[in-house]
């Protein structure tokens, strides 16, 4: 998929994604020829009209099935028409979440075939699969506490709502795609403050810069 750079961002509710993506950005525009920052649910306008159906709660009634295909339609209106032409030119792309979170969330309590999931996300996805992915781990409670400190007296959304135990669940899936695929992705310990997270974050940026370069030099593709 091009010759881009394509960094995803996961984890729970509230452990620092957007936090991470906006200082990683403003560390990255010295090195990178062109930066595309973006997120999911969202990206491009179509991509957006589902976040606010998908995260008013309004399909909550189509089950996790039906969630995971109105994400897997969102995720493939953002790749057309701004991921894979962004890492065609050669930029480097920050994505605020991406197919691990429908493989988590909408995976997390078991109640979708995992062949149906794994059919979904290669149908959406095709080739753009992330370079690399930070996965972001923080206990549960801490990243709740965090997302409902910033957003005030308003309602949670669709999934900050659901119970405690369904947010264990989601950090657990998490870690198992990250052991599952260690290649790509990073466990950061996020319950730490916002500076030493973004150290951890540059050090793996710089050893995925010096294999790319190490790759062009030897003619791997
Ligand atoms: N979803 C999404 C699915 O179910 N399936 C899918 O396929 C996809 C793509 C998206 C929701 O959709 C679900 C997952 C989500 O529930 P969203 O509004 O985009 O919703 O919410 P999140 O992605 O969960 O993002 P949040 O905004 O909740 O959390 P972030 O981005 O992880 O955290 P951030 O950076 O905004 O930080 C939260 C607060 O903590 C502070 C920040 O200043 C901020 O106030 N903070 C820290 N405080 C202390 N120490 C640190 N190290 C801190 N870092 C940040």
């Amino acid at each position: 998929m091009g010759k881009g750079l394509f960094i995803t961002f996961e984890g729970g509710e509230g452990a620092g994604k957007s936090t991470q993506i906006r200082l990683l950005a403003g560390r990255l525009r010295d090195y990178a020829r062109e930066l595309v920052t973006t997120r999911e649910p969202g990206g491009t306008e179509l991509a957006e009209r589902l976040r606010d159906v998908i995260l008013s709660g309004r399909a909550k009634k189509f089950g996790p099935l039906g969630e995971a295909v109105l994400f897997s339609a969102a995720r493939i209106d953002h790749i057309d028409r701004l991921i894979a032409p962004a890492l065609a030119r050669g930029a480097v792309v920050l994505c605020d979440r991406f197919a691990d979170s429908t493989r988590a969330y909408q995976g997390a309590r078991g109640d979708v075939d995992e062949k149906v999931m794994a059919a979904l996300e290669n149908a959406a996805v095709a080739n753009c699969r992330p370079d690399l992915t930070f996965i972001l781990d923080i206990p549960p409670e801490i990243g709740l506490e965090r997302a409902r400190a910033r957003r005030g007296a308003d309602n949670a959304d669709r999934f900050e709502g659901e119970n405690l135990a369904f947010h264990w669940l989601l950090r657990e899936r998490f870690l198992t795609i990250a052991r599952a695929d260690p290649e790509r992705c990073r466990v950061i310990d996020a319950d730490r403050p916002q500076d030493a997270v973004a150290a951890s974050i540059w050090e793996a940026m710089a050893e995925k810069f010096r294999r790319r370069e190490h790759e062009a030099v030897e003619g791997v593709s």
